[in-house]
This record gives structure tokens, C-alpha cells and sequence, in this order.
């Protein structure tokens, strides 16, 4: 390696272990110089953006230090570390988030106050980074939070998308989605590696090494020739940990072609050829999960996912082998976890590292893999049970192909010694799957080659361990485990609700329970205190006014006749991906319900401003649905244009507001949350994996109408149910209730649903422009309609819908008792620690990694400053 020609470091050392001074004057300074010279900005042209730039770079500045540190430290200890792999990350914000870790907000607010702008202002001039989709993605973000926090030495690996998840808009009604080039004004946060790259091999053939080669040095038995080889470039984005010295690493690659384009074929007039292979190296990291639907598609996902995983086993296995040791100790030394199937390819990928680049012997290099890995499932749905079929993966990866066969092979020689005779249960449990064209089964690669396989919920584990996967249950029972997920405190209440937080820790006397979130349960010794309830009550309101704020400015900003918002009202918030199983459909028909009975009621009491004895709502929908998914795509029209009747009836608008809130994400459910009074996860029984959300939203205190499904479940028996709105059927009786209708037994539906049904069938929801097109009835949501009045809907709304306006009223009626309801509130943030992504990282390190925390020590300049 080259070390530079300087012969003494000493000066060198002086000036880098110096940590740059954090007096307001100094900040000023490093922002200024920033304006300066990395933006090029002259004093006329400082926007809010700029301002925002610059902050950003001189906060990066800072967290490099404990950056450089850190992995400085990691490479000296040589602790056993971790590699969370995830094709998703849905980061958010990074500014506000970064000076809290730092414990440096007082003093960056006040060095730009001097300066004339405000901190928070600055806040929304950032995009968020949406490398991901929904909860899998939010949550492996969460626990970069926690795991830095911990002092455990973690480092995530991921892929720079060049668009993130889609910027969606709602456009006559209907969602309408664009691309989301979230780099477009710069993003500061990362570090470009230029020299950390890495060339990943595709297509070709595979042949045996000749003796020639063996003589040579060559270690492996088989030869990859590849056709065509791709570039992985570095990007890293430092996690700091909270309050911490230690700041971790996201380490996301971008695809790069590996030649320049073919100059010569170029010159020969060549272009388009030679462009085309250019962009086909790109494209591999140009989008999050590119549109399946096609042959092309479905081969740049595995180009994908194979990029990913043999960029950072080869980045993983470099790393390794500087520290000298032998790859037969490499599972004692590292532990990486497989977020889903999607890099489960890395399996593979390991073996052929160790194999065909080291040499090491099939069992041996076998044993290390499975010591190696763990892997999480996040849902029972078919999404995460990838599948690709063999002659695809055979011509992109011929070599990760053979061996996959041979672990198939091995493994099922298992199976027969253990199962003699069971042939039916080894095409069960095959990783690949006979039939027309034979498919790689990734989830069972997954479970093969890892030593634990996780649930991210109870119910969800025994879920997998009684039908999903019960056949390796019963292989390698010890292999299954749940690790109930959990949600980062700092971001989802230390910042993002900055007035409860004060209330808290006004409360507790101190602001440790930041970090021992275990002290949150002392709050309900406060619970009946008056004084305690007031200001839980004055924080609500702030968050609601921030809120009604934001759609003031956004939503309704060119409404010219914008329904009043009350902060006296219940908000009732629900946000999260649009799926079937998620029943928003359930929750607009309640609505829709709700607003008949109004009228039916306003009738009765004509005369009064509003109406009386009932409890206001505004209600809020958020979410995106994925391009391709037409019932959900209905879904949004349907709460869309339900909006539209309801807050436009004067009769019931003071009683009844429902927003569809466009472009769900990171930021706006830091706005949303802490808003809420109650919150809405009613995903039909059994197939909400664990849900992330429902933990935001009870750490604020709000309340959840929620089924009996993933960590609901586990939230109640923490707070006690009889202390939220739980209804409907459990997984159990959603699968008796399936099975009767699978008998042909339909369901006669409820008179309530019926009403809603009739209601939208005579044509109300049509909007001026359909009436136009001569459309009648129902409309767009024929198909909706005819599937609740089927009697065997799968989702089970109409099954659900008696209990679930139950649920309704009885939070109706609670929330006209401002005390109790007060007292539940804080005695529901007071039993969230269990859900702190902190409870959940440690459990991995301790049970699946076995990894300590490496706590870096601290320097000049520590984070205890504020
Ligand atoms: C989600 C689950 O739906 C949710 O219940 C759980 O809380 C979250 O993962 C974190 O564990 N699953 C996904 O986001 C998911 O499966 N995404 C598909 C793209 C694979």
C-alpha cells in the first residue's frame, strides 16, 4: 500500500487528532467557509438552500471526526462485527437527526440565528433519502439508530439508488407517480469512495481450472469466464450514534461500467452498441425494485441483487483477511444478517469466495457460511418469497448457479437420511422448485444456509414456524426464532416531538430515558397527577397546531373554501403503505358510515351551528401504492374522492374532516405522529408481519383501534388491552372463517356495510368530471363494491366491519373524558420501552450476532458539551 512520503507523521498526527473547536464563533466560521468554498456562494446568493448546504457539510465535518475514529478503532480492537445487509433504507432526514446524536443543536441554532436563518427552517430544505419502501426498509434504519447508539461495531450495506421510492401526487383524484431523483440538489451527507471498488462478474461460462492455472496459484476447482463485469463504487454515510462516540457506517454501491464505452467500436461508428452496454451497467442501480412484470425486469432485479451481495462479501472478506486470520475463523469474527430474501444470493456468493478464491474445502467453506449468516423474514406475503427461475439465473450467474445445486444436492441428501422415504416432503423443501421451468427458491436458501432464522413478531413467528416453514421447523427447530421488532426513540420522540419530550423529561428530572428507554415506565407513577395531564394535554395541542399548520400550507393551500381544522378534535391517523391486507378500504367505508349517520342525525337537529353530542374527527389517510396495484390504486381514489363530499357538506364538515395527505414519508410522519390521538392498524389478522408504526404512535401517546395481529398483539399485553381499541378476528379464526368460504359459505353482510355499499353504488362519490363523462353508479369502484357484497372477501372487511364500528364508539365515547383519556395516553408512552429499537438490536447481538459493544473511547471535544 502506498503511505504517502512522509517520512515523520508526528505533525501530521497533531493536526488529525485534533477535533475542530465547537464555540459559536467556530461553527459560524466552518458554515461560512463552506458558503465559500465548497458552494462557491457569494454573501448575494445565500439562499435557504445554500444555508442549509453548508450547515450540512461543516455537521458532516464533525461526525467524520468520530467517524475516522471509530472505524480506526474497530480495525485495532478487531471485535467481532456485524453487516446488515438491506436492499432497502428509508433514512429520511439526516441534519436534525445528526445534531441530536451530536448533542450540538443548542449551538448550531444559535451560530445560525447570528447569521440570520433559523435551524428549523433549514430542517425542510432537506430531501429525504427514500432508498426504500415501507416498514422492512424503515426498520433496518431504525436499528442503524439504535445499533450505533449501542456501541455495537455494525456497519449496514446497501445500494445508491439513483431514484429513490416514487414522489407520488394526486391528480383527479387518482394517484400519479414520478420519479423521485432525490440527488438532484446534492446530497452532502455521503463520502464518495472512489478507490473502494470492486468488479463483479456476470454471465459467461463456467469451466475447469487447468493444471496450468493450479500450478499458477489458482485455488478453485472451477473457473468463472464472465462476459461481463460491473463496477461497484463506494458511497459511505456515517451513522452517528446517539450520545456516543461511536459512529457507524452505511456503506451503499453505485454501479459504474467497467471499461469506459468501447472507444474503439465508438470510432467505428459504433455508438449506440457501445452506449447501450454503458447504461445497462448503470441501470443496475438505478431504481429500488425495478418493475417485475417483464423478462428484462425480473433479470435486472437478480443483476441487483447479485451486485449487492458480491460487492460487499468481497468488501467484507477484504477486510477480513488484512487482520491476517484464517477464513476457518471468519464466522467467529463476522456475522451478517440478510434483510429478506433479497440478498440472500450472498449465501452463494460466500461459498464461492471461499471456494473457488480460497481454496478452503466444500464442508469447511460450507460451515463457515451457515456460522455466518442469519436471516429475517418480514412477511408472509408473497412479495418476500422470491423465486427466479433457474435458466435466468443460470446465464446471469452461471457459477453461483452450480453451486446453489450443490448445496441443494447436499442438503436434500439430508432430508432423505433424516425423512427416509418422504419424497413429497423433499420437493417441499428443495430450493428449487420442479415444474414447466424450474425456480430458485431464495427463502429456502435463506434458511439453509443461515444458523437462525427470525419472525419479527410472536404471532408472526409462530406463523412461520407452523405453516410457512414448517417443514424446516421440523429439520432445525432450534434455528427459528422472533426478534420483535423495534423503533428508534430519538427520532420518533426526541425529535420529532420536541414538546412531549420536554414534558418527559420535566417529568422524569432528566433526559436519560433517551437512552435507557426503560425509564419511560416511571411516567406512570405521574399518570393521575394534574399537573402532568396539562401539559401532556398542551403538548398534544402543539403537535396538532404544527399539523394543522403544515396542511394549511400545503394541502389546503389554493383550497378556496378550506374546512376548519380544530385542535379540539380527535385525529385519527392512518398512514402506511396501501395493501388489501392493511383494510384502508375497511376504515374509508366506517367513515363513509360515520358521515351518512351525521347527516341522518344533523336532520334531526336542524338549526345548530354543529352538531352536538358528537366527538369532531379529522381523519387522515397517508400512503403509496405500489404502481402496478390496481384495487389499491382504487383505494386511494376511493378516500380521495370520499374527502371530497364529506368536507365539502356543510352540514357536517364541523363534525367530520378526512384528508388524503400526498407523498407519504419519513418527514411527514414525524409531523403526522406526534398529531395523533388515535391511530388506525387493522390489518386483517395474520398477516401484518409486526407493524413499526403502531409502536410510533403509542410512544406519543396515541392511542390504537388495531386488530389481533403482529406486535399489537404484544403492545397490548405491555399496556394492557382493556387500555386500547382492540376488535375483530384473531389469525385463527381468519383462517376458519377462510376456510368456510372456501366451502362456499358466504357471509350475509352487515346492514351498516350494506348502507355504505348502496351509498357509493347510487353514484355519490362520482366527481363533476366523471358525471361529465356520462359515468354512472359506482364507477371506478364497481369491483370494490361487488367484492364486499361478495360475502367471502379474502381481507375479511365485511367479516370484521360490526366489531370494528364497535371499536369506533367505544373511542368515541373515551374521548369525551379529556382525564381518563389523558391518564391512558401517558400510561401508553410509559409502557412503549419494549418497543425501543435498543431492546430489539440488543436481542440480535445477544441471541443471533453474539457480538459486545466496542464502546470507541472519547477524545477533546466530547460529546457531553451541551
Ligand atoms: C414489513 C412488514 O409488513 C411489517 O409488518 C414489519 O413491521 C416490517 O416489515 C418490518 O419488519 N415488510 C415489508 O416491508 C416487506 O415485506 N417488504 C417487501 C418488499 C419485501
Amino acid at each position: 500500500e502506498d503511505k504517502g512520503s512522509v517520512d515523520d507523521t508526528t505533525k501530521l498526527w497533531e493536526i488529525l487528532s485534533e477535533y475542530q473547536p465547537r464555540t459559536v464563533e467556530a461553527i459560524q466560521k466552518q458554515i461560512v467557509t463552506h458558503i465559500e468554498y465548497t458552494l462557491a456562494r457569494s454573501r448575494f446568493t445565500i439562499d435557504h438552500h445554500s444555508a442549509y448546504m453548508a450547515t450540512a457539510y461543516s455537521v458532516r465535518d464533525r461526525l467524520l471526526e468520530y467517524f475516522n475514529d471509530t472505524q480506526q478503532y474497530f480495525n485495532e480492537v478487531f471485535p467481532k462485527r456485524v453487516y446488515y445487509l438491506s436492499i432497502e433504507y428509508l433514512l429520511g432526514r439526516t441534519l436534525a437527526n445528526a445534531l441530536t446524536s451530536l448533542n450540538i443543536s443548542g449551538v448550531y441554532r444559535e451560530s445560525l440565528r447570528e447569521l440570520g436563518f433559523v435551524l428549523e427552517d433549514l430542517y425542510n430544505q432537506e430531501q429525504d433519502a427514500a432508498l426504500g419502501n415501507g416498514g422492512l426498509g424503515r426498520l433496518a434504519a431504525c436499528y442503524l439508530d439504535s445499533a450505533a447508539a449501542l456501541d455495537l461495531p455494525l456497519w449496514g450495506y446497501g445500494l445508491r439508488y439513483n431514484y429513490g421510492m416514487f414522489t407520488q401526487s394526486i391528480i383527479e383524484e387518482k394517484q400519479s407517480e414520478f420519479p423521485d431523483f432525490w440527488l438532484s440538489r446534492g446530497f452532502p451527507w455521503e463520502i464518495e469512495r472512489l478507490d473502494v471498488v470492486y468488479a463483479v462478474n456476470m454471465y459467461g461460462f463456467v469451466r475447469k481450472a487447468t493444471p496450468a492455472e493450479l500450478e499458477d496459484g489458482y485455488k478453485g476447482k472451477f473457473v468463472w469466464e464472465p462476459d461481463m463485469e460491473v463496477l461497484a463504487v463506494a458511497y459511505d454515510l456515517p451513522i452517528p450514534g446517539y450520545k456516543t462516540n461511536t459512529t457507524l457506517n452505511l456503506r451503499l454501491w453505485q454501479s459504474k461500467p467497467s471499461h469506459d464505452f468501447d472507444l474503439m467500436s465508438f470510432n467505428r461508428g459504433n455508438y449506440t452498441a457501445a452506449i447501450a452496454l454503458r447504461q445497462e451497467c448503470e441501470n443496475i442501480t438505478s431504481v429500488l425494485y425495478p418493475d417485475d412484470s417483464t423478462p428484462q425486469g425480473r433479470e435486472l432485479r437478480l443483476k441487483q441483487q447479485y451486485f449487492f451481495a458480491s460487492a460487499s462479501l468481497q468488501d467484507i472478506v477484504r477486510r477480513y483477511r488484512k487482520s491476517g486470520r484464517s477464513l476457518l475463523e471468519f464466522g467467529q469474527y463476522n456475522a451478517i444478517q440478510i434483510n429478506d430474501t433479497h440478498p440472500a444470493v450472498a449465501i452463494p456468493e460466500l461459498m464461492r469466495i471461499l471456494l473457488d478464491e480460497e481454496g478452503l474445502p466444500w464442508g469447511e467453506a460450507w460451515a463457515v457460511c451457515v456460522q455466518t449468516f442469519a436471516y429475517t423474514n418480514h412477511t408472509v406475503l408473497p412479495e418476500a418469497l422470491e423465486t427466479w427461475p433457474v435458466p435466468v439465473m443460470e446465464k446471469l450467474l452461471p457459477r453461483i448457479m452450480q453451486i446453489i445445486f450443490d448445496i441443494n444436492c447436499t442438503f436434500l441428501s439430508c432430508v432423505r437420511k433424516r425423512f427416509p422415504g418422504d419424497e413429497s416432503r423433499v420437493e417441499r423443501v428443495s430450493i428449487i422448485a420442479e415444474g414447466h421451468t424450474q425456480l430458485v427458491r431464495m427463502a429456502h436458501l435463506g434458511i439453509v444456509g443461515s444458523h437462525a432464522v427470525n419472525a419479527v413478531a410472536r404471532l408472526h413467528g409462530e406463523i412461520i414456524q407452523d405453516r410457512l416453514f414448517r417443514d424446516f421447523y421440523e429439520m432445525f427447530p432450534k434455528r427459528f426464532t422472533y426478534v420483535t421488532n423495534g423503533v428508534t426513540p430519538r427520532r420518533w420522540l426526541l425529535e420529532c416531538n420536541p414538546y412531549l419530550s420536554h414534558v418527559i423529561t420535566d417529568t422524569l428530572g432528566s433526559e436519560d430515558w433517551t437512552k435507557d428507554i426503560e425509564q419511560l415506565c416511571r411516567l406512570k407513577d405521574h399518570a393521575t397527577s394534574r399537573k402532568l395531564q396539562q401539559q401532556w394535554l398542551m403538548a398534544k395541542r402543539l403537535a396538532k397546531e404544527r399539523l394543522i399548520l403544515f396542511l394549511k400550507t400545503t394541502q389546503l393551500k389554493d383550497d378556496p373554501n378550506p374546512p376548519t381544522l380544530d385542535p379540539n378534535a380527535m385525529f385519527v391517523v392512518h398512514i402506511k403503505r396501501i395493501h388489501e391486507y392493511k383494510r384502508q378500504l375497511m376504515n374509508i367505508l366506517q367513515v363513509l358510515l360515520r358521515y351518512l349517520r351525521l347527516k341522518d342525525y344533523a336532520e334531526l337537529v336542524t338549526g345548530t351551528e354543529s352538531i352536538p353530542h358528537v366527538v369532531p374527527r379529522v381523519i387522515i389517510f397517508a400512503g403509496k401504492a405500489a404502481p402496478a396495484y390496481t384495487r389499491a390504486k382504487e383505494i386511494i381514489q376511493l378516500i380521495v374522492s370520499a374527502a371530497r363530499l364529506i368536507n365539502n357538506d356543510p352540514v357536517t364538515r364541523n363534525s367530520l374532516v378526512v384528508f388524503f395527505v400526498a407523498d407519504y414519508n419519513v418527514s411527514k410522519a414525524e409531523i403526522l405522529i406526534p398529531a395523533a390521538d388515535i391511530s388506525e392498524h387493522i390489518s386483517t389478522a395474520g398477516m401484518e408481519a409486526s407493524g413499526t408504526s403502531n409502536m410510533k404512535f403509542a410512544l406519543n401517546g396515541a392511542n390504537i383501534i388495531g386488530t389481533y395481529d403482529g406486535a399489537n398483539i404484544e403492545i397490548a399485553e405491555e399496556v394492557g388491552k382493556e387500555k386500547l381499541f382492540m376488535f375483530g378476528a384473531n389469525a385463527k379464526e381468519v383462517e376458519d372463517v377462510r376456510a368456510a368460504y372456501a366451502r362456499g359459505e358466504a357471509e350475509t353482510i352487515p346492514t351498516d356495510l350494506d348502507r355504505v355499499i348502496s351509498f357509493i353504488e347510487s353514484g355519490a362519490l362520482l366527481s363533476k368530471e366523471e358525471r361529465a363523462r356520462g359515468i354512472t353508479g359506482a364507477g371506478a369502484y364497481r369491483a370494490i363494491c361487488d367484492e364486499m357484497r361478495s360475502g367471502t372477501d379474502y381481507w375479511l372487511v365485511a367479516h370484521d366491519f360490526q366489531s370494528y364500528i364497535k371499536a369506533q364508539a367505544q373511542a368515541d365515547r373515551a374521548f369525551a373524558n379529556p382525564k381518563a383519556w389523558t391518564e391512558n395516553s401517558i400510561n401508553l408512552t410509559g409502557g412503549m420501552a419494549h418497543f425501543s429499537s435498543d431492546r430489539s438490536v440488543k436481542e440480535y447481538a445477544d441471541r443471533i450476532w453474539k457480538v459486545k459493544p466496542c464502546p470507541v473511547p472519547g477524545q477533546t471535544g466530547s460529546i457531553e458539551e451541551e
